[in-house]
Parts: C-alpha cells; sequence; structure tokens
C-alpha cells in the first residue's frame, strides 16, 4: 500500500457563491491567498477556477494570468488549471487556457448531465484539447464521472494523446455521475491500468468519509470548497486552509506522509520546471 499521498486543494469550484459560503476566494488575490494558505497547510497540488467581478465562471486570460502569477509569487505549489471552467462557458473558450502553460490541467473525457445542467466535452475538442496539452507539456489530470469514462481515456492513452502515468480523479456524487458511495470507488480503482495514479474527488456530504476511504486505498487527496462547504456537518468552512489541515490529520492518522511539491512533481511526472 502506498505510504505517501499527495494533496490538492481545490478551493473554488464553478457552482458555489459567497451566498453559499461567505468564506469562498472568488478574486484573483482571494484564490491566491487560498493557494499559499493551502500550501502552508499541506497541499501540493492547486486545482484553480476563475472567476469574473461579478462571480460568474470565466476562462478569461488575464484573469487566468494574473491568477497564476500571484500564486506563483507566493508559493511554489504546483498549479493545475480546471479546463472545465464552468458549464456556461463554450468549450472552445476553455481549451484555450491551457496556452498560459500550466504545470497541470483538468480534461474531462465526456459530455454529461450535470445537475441541472449540461458540461459539454464533445469528443473532437477533447482530442484536439489532449494533444495540444501534450504538445505544451501540460499535464493531464483525467475526471472521471462515471465508469465508462475510464474507457476513453484509455483510448486516447492508445491514440498516443496521453502520457504516463495516466492520473485519474475519480469524481463522485455529481448529479448526472456516478453516486459517493464505497462500491462505486472500489469498482472504478479496479478499472484503472496498471500504473495509474488516482485520487477521489467527492462532492458533498460524504466528502471526508469516502475520501479517508480512498486514502486508506492508496489514493491521493483532494478537498477544498469546490467539493465541500461545510468543515464538518452544520459548520461552514471558515476557510480553504481549514479543510486541508484537516485531510492532512486524517492522512497522518492512517499513518500515510504528506508529499512535498517535489515528491509530487516525481509521482506525476511533471518534470522539473521552473513554471
Ligand atoms: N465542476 C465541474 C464543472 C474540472 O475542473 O475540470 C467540473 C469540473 C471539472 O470542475
Ligand atoms: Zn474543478
Amino acid at each position: 500500500m502506498k505510504s505517501r499521498l499527495v494533496i490538492t486543494a481545490a478551493p473554488t469550484g464553478p457552482i458555489a457563491s459567497t451566498k453559499d459560503n461567505p468564506a469562498l476566494p472568488t478574486q484573483p488575490e482571494e484564490i491566491a491567498e487560498a493557494a499559499t494558505r493551502a500550501y502552508e497547510a499541506g497541499a501540493a497540488v492547486v486545482h484553480v477556477h476563475l472567476r469574473d467581478e461579478n462571480e460568474r465562471p470565466t476562462a478569461d486570460l488575464r484573469i487566468a494570468e494574473r491568477t497564476i502569477g500571484l500564486i506563483r509569487e507566493q508559493s511554489p505549489i504546483l498549479i493545475q488549471l480546471s479546463t472545465g471552467v464552468g458549464l456556461d462557458t463554450p468549450f472552445e473558450d476553455r481549451e484555450k487556457l491551457v496556452e498560459l502553460k500550466p504545470r497541470m490541467a483538468t480534461l474531462n473525457p465526456c459530455s454529461m448531465s450535470f445537475g441541472a445542467g449540461e458540461f459539454r466535452n464533445p469528443p473532437a475538442g477533447v482530442r484536439r484539447l489532449a494533444a495540444r496539452m501534450q504538445e505544451l507539456g501540460v499535464k493531464a489530470e483525467l475526471e472521471i464521472y462515471d465508469m465508462g469514462h475510464i474507457a476513453v481515456c484509455l483510448s486516447l492513452f492508445e491514440e498516443g494523446l496521453l502520457a504516463e502515468p495516466l492520473q485519474f480523479s475519480i469524481v463522485m456524487g455529481v448529479k448526472g455521475g456516478m453516486a459517493a458511495t464505497v462500491d462505486n470507488l472500489l469498482f472504478a480503482v479496479r478499472q484503472l491500468p496498471e500504473g495509474a495514479v488516482w485520487q477521489a474527488i467527492v462532492i458533498g456530504r460524504p466528502h471526508f468519509e469516502l475520501t479517508a476511504v480512498a486514502m486508506a486505498l492508496g489514493g491521493n487527496a483532494r478537498t477544498g470548497m469546490e467539493d465541500t462547504l461545510y468543515l464538518r456537518r452544520g459548520e461552514l468552512a471558515p476557510n480553504n486552509e481549514s479543510l486541508v489541515a484537516r485531510l492532512a490529520g486524517a492522512a497522518r492518522t492512517l499513518e500515510k506522509t504528506i508529499a512535498t511539491v517535489q515528491e509530487a512533481e516525481l509521482e506525476f511526472a511533471i518534470g522539473t520546471d521552473s513554471r
């Protein structure tokens, strides 16, 4: 069983607003501050969604550049840009974000219903984005919301569009994708190819308990206000670092060591780079 794990912080997703939790970071300075505090609490990777001045999800390259610049000024945390962005952002705008050459970015392999909305990831666009990410040396994190998404990723790999190790996020708890259950987690992990690295992304109520199961099974771990707005039942998280600290505590209880940025670079084979 793997004894070291990488913690990713996801401080801001595409759905929640400051009406849901007033501590949600939405502006570049706030997101950078959240990334720095998450790094100090044990995160080696920050998964970044951007919002405009009205808190709407955006793929605006100036906002992205500013946010990335501020994060880099403050800590060496690895930046993983979300190319999921938000449900209303056209795929063609989302894919341009990788031109900023973050160390890592998400790749969502399939279209699906997503709560009350629709998450569009057309096959031709996904191939184009995977190819461009390879060209630019941006490591893909593959977001799996259902079992069939794994086979699509394996096809992309066979076409030469993904580099090893394949890095999967098993996303559970989105309405339209698989439910957040231990059975689904185990089934998904068993479908992954030899040598793949993975983490669970557990949305909503079972966030901590199912993330702990995934850590015990040898997965990496992710937390942050994209995934849960609550530190514990009925108690809103006062900030993102408290979620990271809680997860890091659970990892230590399971006798896992928490990966540094350098160890995360090795685990994901993303090479060393000044970016
Ligand atoms: N929350 C969804 C729009 C990603 O970051 O690439 C999916 C998402 C995926 O956030
Ligand atoms: Zn995301």
